[in-house]
């Protein structure tokens, strides 16, 4: 029995591993634009390119609409309140217009969400109203520490929940202005110059979108996400996301995507976000985009008031939310320009309060349960969000049939083999408090980013391997390709005993699929041709 026990917990099997590290690519030049898509005949195959040119954000065309829905992107619904849960949801989330024009004010327009199933007659529609507790309009001003002559007032961001949706089913899905200011809309009345930088027009043999539900939790639906973080917006960032959104060509296409935290790349410069939503709308409309503060998401606001996350709390909305999000201001003090880095803008090590809102949720998505967690609130027993995962992972260890495989996700990362972010104490005293809970409630996989490369362990617990394997495998996903590079160096030049493989040369993203309750592949660097690679089978630790 006790044999039976052991095999069924030994080490991550390695039935595949590649790692071939080629030398520099060819350097290749590209005109920085809006959207920074690399010339033809690049590293991009004319395939991608082809998919660009049909999804509507990149389409150059003469003229564009009034008050459209721009940056689109969606995010997983929240779990059924019901006893018998037979239904699940998915968030739509869009920008409309608010700084070229006043036209698109929420009361001087109607928009209409349309959705069915695919392949059948029925469809459902409503009309999205401000007060409806399935609708958040989000509308945000704010200063940069280092433009504080200049305040941003963002456009309207929309987050509309829809509900009752079948599990593990493609539905497709319209946002449409109805009317604009107290007029039906007449389309010929609304053509403006493509100048007016926010106003598009759609795509004229645009495809409906079309997103797939989550497996219910229990069902036995192999699922597949992307994975990445520190993404930024660079050519290697569009690399990446051109890479992501041709796997969603893929027979068996990853169907949501988790990001580990430093999105944007924005540094409190906010027309960057808007940038960076255009630049992911090809996929986000798509896939659900599940994601993690990290310490580029903090952004103080420079005037006003001075809460930190602003953007990231009005730009994204992550399902089963605990409730709005508290927030402290950043003192006063640490707000002059010898301050700033350290303390407001992309700190390494944040003080302030941040619990609720999108700081740390979860979700299941057929056989896995993930938990983001956030490095920048308080992580101490007593503190909110310790006291919550901690009954996040009773209950999901009451039924663990349900969803064999247990993700964690934050930004920042408990083990390293890099010389970057090491040792940083928000960091450690998070690991103090809850990688016993990992350990005791049997997480399977730890995702970070922070540091720009990759890394994957072995099972891990309190600094070493374990020795039969039954503990969290630990992987660092920052090598999106945002603006900061590659780490410079590793701590040791052998890599640890407990490093199963690493890398800090080649951009990419992460590929995770889960077969069934024991086995999942774990693919790193997808896409991208050469360089170095990571294709593990990985055994579930734990037997269920
Ligand atoms: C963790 O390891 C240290 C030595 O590195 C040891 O002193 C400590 O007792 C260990 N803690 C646990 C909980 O095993
Ligand atoms: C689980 O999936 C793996 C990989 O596809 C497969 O080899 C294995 O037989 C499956 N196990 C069960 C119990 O179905
Ligand atoms: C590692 C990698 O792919 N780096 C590329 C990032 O983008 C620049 C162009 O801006 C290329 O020259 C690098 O090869």
């Amino acid at each position: 029995m006790r044999l039976l026990q052991e095999s069924q917990c030994f080490l991550f099997a390695f039935l595949l591993l590649l790692h071939v590290v080629t030398g520099e690519k060819d350097p290749v030049s590209f005109e920085e634009s809006a959207y920074k898509i690399p010339p033809t005949g690049q590293t991009i195959p004319q395939e991608t390119l082809d998919l660009i040119s049909t999804s509507n954000r990149f389409y150059h065309s003469k003229y564009r609409t009034l008050c459209q829905p721009s940056q689109i992107h969606l995010s997983l619904g929240d779990r059924s309140k019901d006893i018998n849960p037979s239904s699940t949801g998915m968030h739509l989330s869009f920008s409309i217009p608010n700084r070229i024009t006043q036209e698109c004010h929420p009361d001087q327009i109607q928009i209409e969400v349309q959705y069915g199933l695919v392949n059948s007659d029925v469809h459902s529609s409503f009309l999205i109203h401000e007060h409806d507790e399935n609708v958040h309009i989000k509308q945000y001003s704010y200063t940069s520490p280092f433009a504080t002559t200049e305040t941003y007032d963002s456009d309207f961001q929309y987050h509309v929940a829809i509900h009752d949706l079948d599990f593990d089913s493609n539905y497709w899905y319209d946002i449409k202005v109805v009317k604009l200011s107290g007029k039906q809309l007449d389309s010929s009345s609304i053509m403006v110059p493509q100048t007016k930088r926010y106003l598009r027009r759609e795509h004229p043999n645009k495809a409906r979108k079309v997103f797939r539900t989550a497996p219910k939790p229990g069902s036995t639906k192999p699922v597949k996400f992307a994975i990445v973080g520190d993404l930024g917006q660079t050519y290697n960032s569009t690399t990446t996301m051109l890479n992501m959104l041709s796997s969603l060509q893929d027979e068996d296409p990853p169907t949501a995507l988790l990001i580990a935290g430093d999105m944007s790349y924005a540094n409190t410069i906010q027309q960057e976000w808007d940038n960076w939503f255009n630049l992911m709308e090809p996929i986000t409309q798509k896939v659900p985009m599940m994601v993690a503060a990290g310490n580029h998401e903090i952004e103080c606001d420079a005037k006003g008031n001075h809460l930190p996350f602003t953007a990231y709390e009005n730009r994204f909305w992550m399902p089963n939310r605990l409730g709005d999000a508290v927030l402290k201001p950043v003192e006063e003090r640490n707000l002059d320009d010898a301050k700033v880095w350290t303390f407001c803008a992309t700190p390494s090590v944040f003080e302030g309060q941040y619990d609720f809102g999108n700081a740390f949720y979860s979700f299941e998505y057929g056989m896995v349960k993930t938990i983001v967690l956030s490095s920048y609130s308080k992580t101490h027993k007593g503190s909110e969000q310790y006291k919550w995962l901690k009954r996040e992972l009773i209950k999901v260890n009451q039924d663990r049939k349900q969803t064999p495989w247990l993700v964690v996700m934050m930004h920042t990362q408990f083990y390293t083999t890099f010389k970057a972010h090491n040792d940083e104490k928000q960091t450690m005293d998070m690991k103090d408090s809850m990688e016993e809970l990992f350990l005791q409630y049997k997480v399977n996989i730890v995702i970070s980013g922070h540091d720009h490369a990759y890394m994957r362990t072995f099972g891990m617990y309190n600094g070493s391997r374990v020795k039969d394997g039954c503990a969290p495998v630990y992987l660092i996903v920052g090598e999106g390709g945002n603006r900061e590079e590659h780490v410079k160096s590793y701590l040791n030049p052998k890599k640890e005993v407990w490093v199963a493989i690493r890398d800090r040369s080649v951009y990419g993203f992460g590929s995770l699929e889960v077969s069934n309750s024991t086995t999942a592949r774990w693919t790193w660097n997808m896409g991208n041709s050469g360089g170095f690679k990571d294709d593990v089978w990985l055994q579930n630790q734990y037997h269920f």
